[in-house]
């Protein structure tokens, strides 16, 4: 694991294993410090990869205690065991038998990959490479195997036996042990095994497939927390017939559960049959949970389920494949939260969240292509780019196809690859083959990195009567990557007439435009529209056809006009970004300049018309006024980011929209005021989000009447969306009322770890120099650890990813403190080390000052000798020269 020196795995390098295997029996006896496993393997010589080779299997800090060849042990001149490797130099050229022993030590294991104790309960996390810190095994995705797992432990200690498939067997044995025997039917990579022994409760509930098969489903959770699953059931029967629907896939087991576990590296944890969860998306009442941790636990239940056929049925041929499975199942997890919740606002949620996060990856040191090339450490690249963006090259191939072909894209996919180790290629060619489409330049996709920029420029010619549209591409060089070939692009467009109505898109050829879909593949291309009696504002890219940075010349009143008539609604809120985004940079290069922000009365008058719409929901209107991210606008500057700059030009802006919308907000806030008991449904959650906004903004103003009502609505909430809403608000202020709020809610909440995780993000998240020594002191707090990644999240990561002016203390003093936990982290738990090592991904755009302490901070813990493989791999490529 620590080796200074790895040679990068590299996808032109791929070779099929030399080794099949058809079948593993497991056999574990639960030991919190010595836990023997046994695995019997039936492997055999694969016919497509050629002559007779060694059987080399992977292994990471194992313990060998016997190897076994059709039951007779092998003597050890037969074979070499180091902790990362088994070889057996001349195995029989045939199937044979193969019995490994070894000793695990799950209480021992602070990585949280492989078998584990997660308080007091055992779990295994095996992707991408764990399963090899159980046994040793050709741990690679493309060796597929049917799995039967026994499990014998105490009974006391761990009453509740769980692992992949249905339940064979169970009972009790002497001495106070007891055991259970698990088969699941369907062969499976290594990464897809779980186990886990505890002392757990659960709720139980059915579902019935649309073919007749009945399915039990069980959620496993902490005892006395059974109250807390009741949403993430719900959402699973939802998940479970949306997939039904709308990809014809039904599942497979006679049951499906789902375990919550309060110490995960990540969110959850496709296994088959047996999803672990972070606790966090899984646990919700009224009371401890707030809208958006609704959203996310349906989002996470229906990812994880999702992956029962795109990830499980259908794995991957290699790591480099990930977004096959990740990019694809994100946007069918996308689709079902718009089915089941409003489309636009997802649609929204989800591109603001890439432009914060995935555009910002990609505009840096550590951008990669959706499908990488070469990795050095194959977590390091579970990223917003292989997930998200790897989403976006999938809707973009619904966008072109349209929904009838899509479905018979993948329907194509599903039947031919089922049982399979697939690729991308294999995908792609499915939408080819059923559409009869050549996809062969849109897979560049998949292998160019950063984000395309196009630049749209429309003249009207009223004479002609027609609506000249000149389109030009460019993709900026990225690392290892310094010239690009230009991609296709689908750019949904509308010209709207100054009526607000779409105007008829008939081309100069004659072609009525389809769907209003022009397709960009070349580095410029133009399209005369005519027929078009009056200048047109241009709305393209409408709900966000491209993952691209669009600059188009439309004038502020196009804009406006957009913001109040665009059929396409994303585009109305889109308008009003765009308005918001020009404003604030402007103000930034002001602020900078010695001068006051300016005021875009066009701007909050648009806003204005938008609150005044009563035929908009409450959650659209709610994101039309919220500005971008300081992060989305250090990257829209790109370079020379001084993020004080642009906290102070967004922190202006909202206290302008405060002040001039005063009325609007005001009158909103009274109006949504809750009525009724709480309920998490899409619709309530949006009046109480438009609501907290209000309040929020109301509050920016500084205004003493609005953190009274902040103040209040704290106190009386019945909801911990209202209350932390509240909290948040006054957290932004420096009132005596903050610092009241912040007591109380710890008093009310200490004994529950994921409601205080909420306030240590607030507290890690407040733009105020004095951040930095709360947060300090704050992890010597008995709530906190450095142990679990929750709360190492909650409070070091809040203040590292979500803290743009603190992290980016002039000083340095917030580089400093996260390259010191960084290397605290590192020898304890590498993925949640190398995770926080991200935080550093945009430091060349900053100006000098903070670029030179990032980058000290960076070389400091490059220089530290015995560093992870993990964190090493991501300080090297964010200070890498290319
Ligand atoms: N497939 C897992 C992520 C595994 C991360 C390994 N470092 C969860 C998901 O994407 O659904
Ligand atoms: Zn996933």
């Amino acid at each position: 694991m620590r080796t200074e020196e790895h040679r990068p795995v590299r996808l032109s390098e791929y070779r099929p294993p030399d080794w099949l295997v058809e079948t593993v029996d497991l056999d574990f006896k639960l030991h919190p410090t010595q836990t023997p496993v046994r695995a019997t393997l039936k492997v055999k010589p694969n016919p497509a990869a050629g002559a007779p080779a060694p059987l080399v299997l992977d292994g990471d800090e194992l313990s060998l205690i016997s190897v076994k060849i059709d039951g007779q042990l092998l003597p050890t001149d037969r074979f070499t065991a180091t902790p990362e490797r088994l070889t057996i130099a001349q195995p029989p050229n045939r199937p044979f038998t193969l019995e490994i022993e070894t000793l695990v030590d799950p209480k021992g294991n602070t990585q949280l990959s492989g078998l584990y104790q997660s308080s007091g309960n055992y779990c295994t996390q095996c992707e991408a490479e764990g399963f090899r810190r159980i046994t040793y095994y050709p741990d690679r995705p493309d060796v597929m195997a049917v799995y039967t797992t026994r499990i014998e432990a105490d009974k006391a200690e761990a009453p509740v036996l769980l692992s992949n498939g249905n339940l064979k067997e169970s009972g009790d044995l002497p001495g106070g042990k007891h055991f259970a025997v698990w088969h699941d039917p369907w062969p499976k990579p290594a990464y897809l095994f779980a186990l886990v022994g505890g002392r757990l409760g659960h709720i139980e509930d059915k579902f019935v497939t649309k073919s007749g098969r009945n399915v039990t489903l069980r959620i496993y959770v902490e005892p006395g927390k059974e109250n807390r699953a009741g949403y993430a059931m719900d959402s699973l029967k939802r998940s479970m017939r949306w997939d039904e629907e709308a990809f014809g896939r039904e599942y497979d087991l006679d049951i499906f559960m789902v375990v919550a576990v309060s110490d995960f590296n990540m969110g959850a944890m496709e296994n088959k049959g047996l999803n672990v969860f972070n606790d966090k998306y899984v646990l919700a009442t009224s009371t401890t949970a707030t809208d958006s941790d609704y959203v996310s636990i349906e989002a996470i239940i229906a990812h994880e389920y999702f992956h029962n056929w795109t990830g499980n049925r259908i794995t991957c041929r290699d790591w480099f494949q990930l977004c096959l499975k990740e990019g694809f199942t994100v946007y069918r997890d996308q689709e079902f939260t718009s089915d089941q919740r409003s489309r636009v606002v997802t649609r929204i949620g989800d591109v603001r969240a890439l432009r914060t996060h995935q555009f910002v990856e990609d505009a840096g040191p550590l951008a990669h292509p959706v499908r990488p090339e070469l990795y050095r450490e194959i977590n390091n690249f579970y990223t917003t780019t292989v997930y998200e963006k790897g989403a976006e090259v999938v809707r973009m191939i619904h966008t072109m196809l349209g929904p009838a072909l899509f479905r018979q894209g993948t329907d194509l996919y599903f039947e031919r690859h089922d049982g399979e180790a697939a690729t991308v290629e294999q995908f792609v060619i499915c939408f080819a083959d059923a559409s009869g489409r050549d996809f062969g330049q849109f897979m560049r996709w998949y292998s160019q990195a950063g984000t395309p920029e196009i630049v749209a420029t429309g003249t009207y010619d009223a004479g002609a009567k027609t609506y000249r549209l000149d389109l030009a591409q460019v993709t900026p060089p990225t690392p290892s990557q310094p010239t690009k070939e230009p991609m296709v692009i689908p750019l949904v467009t509308g010209l709207i007439g100054r009526d607000g109505r779409d105007l008829p898109l008939k081309l100069d050829n004659g072609t009525t435009i389809d769907r209003g879909l022009l397709v960009l593949d070349k580095p410029a291309q133009s399209f005369v529209f005519t027929g078009i009696n009056e200048r047109p504002a241009l709305s393209t890219n409408r709900n966000f056809s491209a993952p691209i940075k669009l600059t188009a010349n439309l004038a502020p009143d196009d804009l406006r006009l957009m913001a109040a008539h665009d059929s396409d609604p994303f585009n109305r809120w889109q308008a009003v970004q765009t308005l918001a985004t020009q404003l604030l940079v402007g103000n930034v290069a002001r602020i900078r300049a010695g001068q006051d922000p300016e005021v875009d009365e066009g701007l909050l008058d648009a806003l204005a018309i938008i609150m005044a719409d009563k035929k908009l929901e409450p959650a659209f209107v709610a994101e039309t006024l919220l500005p971008p991210s300081e992060a989305d606008i250090a990257r829209e500057i790109g370079r020379d980011v001084d993020p004080d700059a642009i906290f102070r030009s967004r922190a202006a802006l909202r206290a302008l929209m405060g002040l001039h919308l005063n009325k609007a907000l005001s009158s909103a806030y009274e109006t949504l005021a809750n009525r009724g008991p709480y309920s998490p449904d899409a619709v309530s959650a949006g009046h109480r989000t438009l609501r907290n906004v209000c309040l929020d903004l109301l509050a920016a103003t500084q205004e003493s009447h609005a953190i009274g009502l902040a103040a209040r609505q704290y106190q009386q909430a019945d909801n911990m969306t209202d209350r932390m809403a509240a909290l948040a608000t006054l957290s932004l202020h420096d009132v005596p009322e903050r610092a009241a709020a912040l007591d109380d809610f710890y008093q009310r909440y200490k004994d529950d770890p994921l409601i205080i995780d909420k306030w240590f993000v607030l507290q890690a998240a407040t733009p105020d120099p004095k951040t930095l020594d709360r947060v300090k002191a704050l992890t010597s707090h008995p709530a906190f650890s450095m142990k679990n990644p929750n709360r190492v999240r909650s409070l070091i990561g809040a203040f590292a990813q979500g803290n743009q002016t603190q992290f980016n203390r002039p000083d340095g003093q917030g580089y400093e403190f996260i390259a010191d936990t960084i290397l605290t982290l590192d020898p304890a738990n590498p993925q949640l080390a190398s995770r926080m090592s991200t935080a550093f991904k945009s430091w060349r755009a900053l100006e000098a000052g903070r670029r030179g302490r990032a980058q000290a901070a960076l070389k400091r813990i490059a220089d530290k000798s015995g560093l992870s493989r993990d964190v090493s791999d991501i300080v090297q490529r964010a200070l890498a020269d290319t």
